[in-house]
């Protein structure tokens, strides 16, 4: 299964990878729906809302104020490494990400699609400007705009649209792709779940990476059992690999 998922990747001039929380699991941030997703026995739904923000902003900043605290903390891993040597090796390339923790450009990724937004940025409910903002801890919480408005994290919530471009550049890479990879994510949230069955309707093969079943696995050409951290190193070699006879 890995020799041939190798030479999928291999022979793939355009390759299409979607990622999730599970990619950073190694870098020691927590995924979602994993054991340790729950943040004082919340669940992401109840916190990652326009109304769990409005409802207490203060609640909901101590919660991404920690994410960001342990994401400052993480380092890059060897699955990260190995998507930035994949978007270096091929013609045609696109990564996009459902995580909003900023790691895959931190190895090196730069054509990176982000679909759900950046914990790094926040955004002015007030008068919509939007910063990049790296302090850890944030000094006071909620954070406030110069304008005296509430600043909120620059990520996506449910129920809200995905950024502006972003889905159609996501649909565009994945209709084009001959590979699409995705790599540790329950494939639950939606739309970004639905690249998956659209990269197959188009004729994509589909190698998923995930030490456990997801919600796709099922239908998948080829399922890999194992951590990103393992796998993506053994599907994309770092030295070229010499060919054999
Ligand atoms: C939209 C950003 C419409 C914030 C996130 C019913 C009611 C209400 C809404 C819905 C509904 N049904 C469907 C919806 C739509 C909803 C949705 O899909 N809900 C789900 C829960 C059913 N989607 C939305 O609301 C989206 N917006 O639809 O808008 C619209 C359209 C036009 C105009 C207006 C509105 C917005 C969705 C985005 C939500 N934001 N995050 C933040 O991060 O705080 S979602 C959140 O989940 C993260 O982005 C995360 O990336 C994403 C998906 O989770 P995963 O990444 O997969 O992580 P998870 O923990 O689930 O899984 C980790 C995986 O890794 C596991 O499989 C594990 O086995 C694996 N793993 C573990 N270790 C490793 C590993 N893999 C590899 N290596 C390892 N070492
Ligand atoms: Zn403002």
């Amino acid at each position: 299964m890995l020799e041939k998922a190798r030479e999928w990747i291999r022979e793939a001039r355009s390759v299409a990878v979607l990622t999730g929380a599970g990619i950073s699991a190694e870098s020691g941030v927590p995924t979602f729906r994993g054991p340790g997703g729950l943040w004082r026995q919340y669940r992401p739904e109840e916190l990652a809302t326009p109304e769990a923000f409005r409802r207490d902003p203060r609640l909901v900043w101590e919660w991404y104020d920690w994410r960001r605290q342990r994401i400052a903390q993480a380092r890059p891993n060897a699955g990260h490494e190995a998507l930035v040597r994949l978007e270096r090796s091929k013609p045609r390339f696109w990564l996009i990400t459902q995580n909003v923790d900023g790691l895959h450009e931190r190895a090196g990724s730069r054509r990176v699609i982000k679909l759900h937004g950046d914990i790094w940025l926040v955004r002015c409910v007030a008068c919509g400007r939007e910063q990049r903002d790296e302090r850890v801890p944030l000094p006071e919480l909620p954070p406030r705009c110069a304008c005296g408005g509430l600043l909120r994290p620059g990520v996506v919530w449910f129920g809200e649209a995905l950024p502006p471009g972003a889905w159609e550049a996501a649909e565009q890479a994945v209709r084009e792709a001959e590979v699409l990879l995705v790599v540790g994510t329950s494939a639950v949230v939606y739309p970004a779940a639905g690249l998956i069955p659209l990269a197959q309707a188009c004729g994509a093969r589909v190698i998923e990476v995930n030490p456990e079943e997801t919600a796709m696995s099922a239908r998948l050409d080829c399922s890999l059992r194992g951590p990103a951290g393992v796998i993506l190193p053994a599907l994309i070699p770092s030295e070229p690999n010499v060919q054999t006879g």
